[in-house]
């Protein structure tokens, strides 16, 4: 892909986890071809189909790929309601599960791991005239407005079908896990049209990009630091994939991490009402700066109430 460097594919090294692990320490990814049966990333496909096409995101759900047949990108509102679907299928949970998965982050942490409940689905609908950086921005997943609050953990990346360059895919930026965390522009979007017009990352200029293309088994892990984006589908189709979380059992994570991915969002949804209400403003005149440091606050604690916000706000800007 012009202008991306290439993943290193490490599937050469899958027997041996000692390395597995050097090279994730290394470059702060491990790509690996095949490393769960395809079938089990294709079932999730073909179940996640269904639900789409009952939602009326696809028309046709026979063929082998969801085909996209224009017009307007999902609401908010169907989002939800195919999201909150997905997250109960079994072949979906169980494919976070996979054994080859769960021993191989048990050998990087050297301990039983947990998989996180807050398990995420991406269906990215085509957007062919989008600019390279809306959509799912660069960004690190431990960075503090995302609110997890967990020392260590390691997402893996799975598509569930074949994903070219012009579906997009995950790109990584390679060593980034030893820049340590980086400033995020904006708030994390509770929103799929939010997510369009105002991102939550990193400017992607300042780094160089690797990926690949991807076939259903292939996984990506990376660290909680290193930053990552999805590119912009360009594609006729549909593009998915999951992302699943994993972290030493005994590793510690607020509430997000043990809630399922659309209750998340609901509480999002609910705190940047308040974060954006005329209510909050006249009674606290609170800048910018002290609003995004209330949400996180707010994201972490899981309050969704006017008081709470603006009890943070006195305790920030007495701080500040
Ligand atoms: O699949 C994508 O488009 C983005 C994935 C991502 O940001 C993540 O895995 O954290």
């Amino acid at each position: 892909m012009s202008g991306y460097l290439q993943l290193k594919d490490s599937t050469g090294h899958r027997g041996d986890s000692k390395r597995l692990a050097e090279i994730l320490n290394e470059d702060g990814y491990l790509f690996l071809r095949r490393l769960v049966d395809p079938d089990r990333a294709l079932q999730v496909k073909r179940e996640i189909m269904v639900i789409l096409k009952e939602h009326y995101i696809i028309e046709d759900n026979s063929t082998n790929d969801p085909l996209w047949s224009g017009g307007p990108h999902p609401t908010e509102e169907e989002y939800m309601q195919y999201y909150d679907k997905v997250v109960r299928l079994d072949s979906f949970i169980s494919l976070a599960q996979s054994p080859e998965i769960i021993s191989l982050m048990e050998s990087v942490f050297g301990a039983p791991v947990q998989v996180w409940k807050q398990r995420l689905i991406r269906v990215m609908c085509p957007d062919p005239d989008a600019p390279d950086d809306i959509g799912v921005g660069a960004h690190q997943d431990g960075a503090k407005d995302l609110g997890y609050g967990a020392d260590r953990f390691y997402t893996c990346w799975l598509p569930l079908m074949d994903i070219d360059e012009k579906l997009g895919g995950l790109a990584i930026v390679v060593g980034s896990h030893k820049m340590g965390f980086m400033e995020h522009a904006g708030s994390n979007p509770s929103s799929s049209k939010e997510a369009r017009s105002k991102g939550f990352g990193l400017d992607m200029n300042k780094f160089t990009w690797a990926t690949s293309n991807y076939h259903p088994g292939d996984a990506i892990f990376f660290s909680h630091v290193t930053a990552h984006r999805g590119l912009i589908n360009r594609s006729d189709r549909i593009r998915l994939s999951c992302d699943f979380r994993y972290q030493a059992i005994n590793g510690t994570v607020n509430w997000l991490a043990h809630t399922r991915g659309p209750d998340v969002r609901r509480v999002a949804q609910q705190i940047d009402a308040i974060i954006n209400s005329r209510a909050l403003y006249v009674t606290t005149h609170a800048d910018k700066e002290t609003l995004v440091e209330v949400r996180r606050r707010m994201l972490e604690e899981k309050a969704t109430s006017l008081q709470r916000a603006q009890e943070l706000v006195t305790e920030i800007s007495n701080k500040q």
